[in-house]
């Protein structure tokens, strides 16, 4: 993995009017993945068969998983834009934390401002978790439920482990004067300012977290696989929300504000809540992750009859553990235990293999079923929601087998 520059990516940037903003020190060097497509808003290469462009995004090919370690690699890990990747140069960034919840209630502009090298003086610390897009695996509902959902049609790949190093959000707030009446977070992003679909300026991206989880195991990131955080992925700061759906992640974070009262934005109230006929009026804006599954292997793939393979995959929740995971190769016919391996790390991912000599030719599906430690399990069917989010039922997995 090579973090430098490609040429292609210096076009690019420049393209984008950004090169006066970079920081210094980089180095412009040969391009050293295999080209791929490029997406206008995405700095890092697109390789084929590892990214799969979806709109302005990139999903990950779960086929690129198989024999990967318990991380997902930096060149893998799906990018999810509302608008554009933002070149922050972190030399001249600071973080200013403000609001009526911290001592003082200095307003926006009064705050306290965090360079990058104060961060670098706090104390650090690593979670190896999740970041999962609230709508990953959304196309299910059109293909499994016969109920399409606007918005970017994600297999199940926006979602990648990484290892993220940074300061608890609990150490900067401390520091910026956190008062014990404070309710909600604010972290907002400095990437462009979102369009609503009626032209109407949404403002920067942001959304309030509660100040119980804030002050509890959320990051403000600075490595991601312990190297610096990389361009698409919020350099030089985001947050991480362990377990929480990805839009709390805030990326490029450059202003939190601290509130004494409930704080909202389009991202806590007209997005990111289940609206359907299924559901109540007035849901709670979400915040964990359910439990899902996933195959290491690229949606259409074919195995030869006879032939012995390993199957492996993955399963993970933002809420419970998995505990156990069933697998079925004939649709949903007849299921197997999966052998479960390695880590079970809160918030990341579990592991696991089952074997399998296919014998029927032509066309079929592999499907993969987790329990979690409260002996929940993935559904058959997720009932719609306006927005397609948070679809935790069996995915069936078109492969082929050959003779
Ligand atoms: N500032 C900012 N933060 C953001 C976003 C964004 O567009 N702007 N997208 C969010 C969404 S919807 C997701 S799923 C995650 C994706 O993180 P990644 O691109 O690092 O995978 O970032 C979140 N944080
Ligand atoms: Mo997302």
């Amino acid at each position: 993995m090579d973090r430098r520059l490609s040429r292609r990516d210096a076009f690019k940037l420049a393209a984008a009017g950004s090169l006066p903003l970079l920081a210094g020190g980089l180095r412009f060097g040969a391009p050293t993945a295999k080209a791929g497509p490029v997406l206008p808003g995405i700095v890092k290469d697109l390789p084929g068969g590892v990214l799969i462009p979806r709109g302005t995004n990139a999903e990950m090919n779960w086929g690129s998983m198989a024999g990967i370690d318990y991380v997902t690699p930096y060149d893998r890990f799906f990018v999810r834009n509302h608008t554009a990747t933002a070149f922050v140069n972190r030399a001249t960034w600071r973080l200013e934390v403000f609001g009526s919840g911290l001592r003082g209630r200095p307003a926006r502009g009064a705050g306290t401002l965090f360079s990058y090298k104060d961060l670098e003086r706090l104390p650090r610390e690593t979670r190896t978790v999740f970041v999962e897009c609230a709508g990953n695996a959304r196309s299910s509902f059109a293909s499994q439920e016969g109920t399409p959902a606007p918005g970017t049609a994600w297999g199940l790949g926006a979602v990648g482990v990484a290892q993220w190093t940074g300061v608890p959000l609990r150490e900067v707030l401390e520091r910026a004067g956190v008062r014990p009446d404070a309710v909600d977070v604010m972290p907002e992003g400095l990437d462009s300012t979102v369009l609503a679909a009626d032209g109407t300026d949404q403002g920067h991206v942001r959304r309030p977290l509660p100040i119980a989880k804030a002050l509890d195991d959320t990051l403000v990131a600075l490595e991601m696989n312990g190297k610096d955080l990389p361009f698409d992925h919020g350099a030089p700061a985001r947050l991480i929300v362990p377990g929480w759906v990805g839009i709390a992640n805030i990326k490029w974070v450059g202003a939190i504000e601290v509130a004494n009262t409930p704080l909202s934005s389009p991202w806590n109230t007209t997005q990111y809540r289940l609206v359907g006929p299924s559901y109540p009026a007035d849901q709670p804006p979400l915040t964990t992750q359910p439990l899902k599954s996933a195959f290491e292997v690229a949606p259409g793939r074919t195995f030869k009859a006879g032939v012995p393979v390993q199957l492996r995959g993955r399963s993970w929740s933002g809420g419970a553990r998995p505990r156990s995971v069933r697998v079925s190769t004939d649709g949903g016919v007849t299921w197997t235990g999966a052998t479960t391996h390695g880590p079970n790390l809160e918030n990341a991912w579990l592991r696991w293999t089952v074997d399998w000599t296919p014998t029927t030719t032509g066309p079929t599906a592999l499907l993969a079923q987790a329990t979690d430690r409260t002996g929940h399990q993935q559904p058959d069917h997720v009932p719609f929601n306006r927005d397609g989010y948070l679809y935790d039922g069996i995915v069936k997995l078109p492969v082929t087998v050959t003779s």
